[in-house]
């Protein structure tokens, strides 16, 4: 007689909380639809997705340590991202958006010395605590439709002083809230009014002072700048490129919003994550950004708040398979809008993108363009256990309907915070 024992060994897993009876819209593959598993279950244990698939094939785990929670049929996708915010600023820009509607364009607003600027003086005399005052209503908006990570840009101090406070501010929000802040440095946003004659001193200033300051305090992730006529031109903007690279600051660039001026290609040319706005981008641009696998962060808000009529380049995007993601741009001048499921609908009705496309443009898309698509966007096994939990029937439920609120719950890092 042998003395051989064969076994089959189990393994039985230790999970902290376990979703049974869900349907996943798990977005891992990006640009092939939704990644649908209905009848399905999730596992998280220290902040990260442990386990996902069929509740049929779930392997043993131990029963009474895990908290197990009856979905009852509902949608599990991954917290929503939005990736390209100017979310801290003072005031607001009402009596613009009345001076548009009796005539002015927004560029003529800001040459004349509004737009931008005029933000630049209210967010300058007001303190850190107003400006989370004012902040965080808009964060909290976003947050309780499902949004666990959001992006934030500087870029209404335009001095080291005030920028610093603005990305202080955007860093205090996540105290507040549970919710996972990107600070982005956009320091060339507009010339502050007492460079009016003196662009290159400014970006001089940028570049030499203000982001070797910035990148000394980690008070930001990337460097952004604003390349359009009534912005920075391509070599101010590359200048500041240079600098972001020397630091060690990624990449983004707002470009092709009002004009098609190249700023997509020069960014491409620096392995930027992405291009933001784009309406005015060429072909030419579209092939750059492929070749750099940078995303386009697509603004629907501002795009309709401006009442623009060029359409960012959708066809060429797909056909060069660039990744598009969807974010809110919520700022006073141009999207004073914080709502990403409302970006969601306009993504659909005004740019045409399909309801997967649109919400793979606020999961994993908008996490590829915050350099965090090993961690976040997607329900897949090891990443953060970022999670929204809606009330719906179907995925394009989040696309179609506006004006109620589907959330049921949200969970960031494994925790329950909705
Ligand atoms: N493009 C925009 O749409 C926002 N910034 C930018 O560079 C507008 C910012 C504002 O008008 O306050
Ligand atoms: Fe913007």
């Amino acid at each position: 007689m042998n003395n051989t024992i064969t076994s089959t060994q189990t393994v039985t897993h230790h999970w902290q909380t376990l979703w049974l009876n869900v349907n996943l819209a798990t977005m891992t593959e990006a640009g092939a639809g939704y990644g649908e598993v209905t009848g399905a279950a999730l596992a998280i244990s220290a902040g990260k997705i442990v386990w996902l698939g069929k509740e049929a094939n779930l392997p043993e785990y131990k029963k009474s340590e895990v908290d197990i929670i009856d979905g009852q049929g509902r949608w599990l996708t991954p917290g929503l991202i939005d990736c390209h915010t100017h979310l801290v600023y003072g005031g607001n820009r009402a009596n613009e958006f009345e001076m548009r509607l009796q005539g002015k364009s927004y560029q003529e607003i800001a040459q004349a010395g509004g737009g931008i600027v005029s933000t630049v003086k209210a967010t300058r005399a007001a303190t850190e605590d107003e400006l989370l005052g004012s902040a965080l209503p808009r964060l909290t908006a976003l947050h309780q439709q499902g949004v666990t990570t959001v992006e934030i840009k500087s870029g209404y101090g335009l001095d080291l002083k005030n920028e610093m406070k603005m990305l202080n501010v955007a860093g205090e929000l996540a105290k507040h809230l549970p919710v996972t802040i990107k600070r982005t440095f956009l320091g060339a946003h507009a010339l502050p009014t007492e460079f009016k004659d003196d662009a290159d001193g400014y970006i001089a200033l940028v570049c030499h002072q203000m982001i070797p300051a910035i990148a000394k305090e980690k008070l930001a992730d990337s460097v952004d700048v604003f390349c359009e006529n009534i912005g920075f031109n391509l070599l101010q903007t590359e200048r500041i490129f240079t600098a972001a690279q020397q630091y060690k600051l990624a990449i983004k660039v707002h470009a092709e919003q009002l004009s098609d001026l190249g700023g997509t290609e020069l960014a491409a040319k620096y392995q930027a994550l992405s291009s933001e706005h784009v309406e005015f981008l060429s072909e030419q641009g579209v092939k750059a950004m492929s070749a750099a696998n940078m995303t386009a962060v697509l603004l629907p808000g501002a795009f309709y708040f401006l009442r623009e009529t060029q359409l960012p380049p959708i066809e060429l995007l797909r056909k060069h398979d660039v990744a598009m993601a969807i974010a809110t741009d919520v700022n006073p001048g141009s999207s004073p809008i914080c709502s990403l499921q409302l970006m969601l609908n306009m993504a659909c009705t005004l740019f045409k993108l399909t309801p997967s496309e649109a919400l793979a443009g606020v999961t994993c898309h908008a996490a590829k363009a915050l350099g965090l698509s090993t961690s976040k966007g997607q329900l897949s096994v090891g990443f953060d256990a970022d999670i929204a939990v809606w009330n719906i029937s179907q995925p394009a439920e989040l696309c179609y309907q506006f004006g109620v609120n589907p959330l049921s719950a949200l969970i960031q890092n494994g925790q329950q915070v909705i």
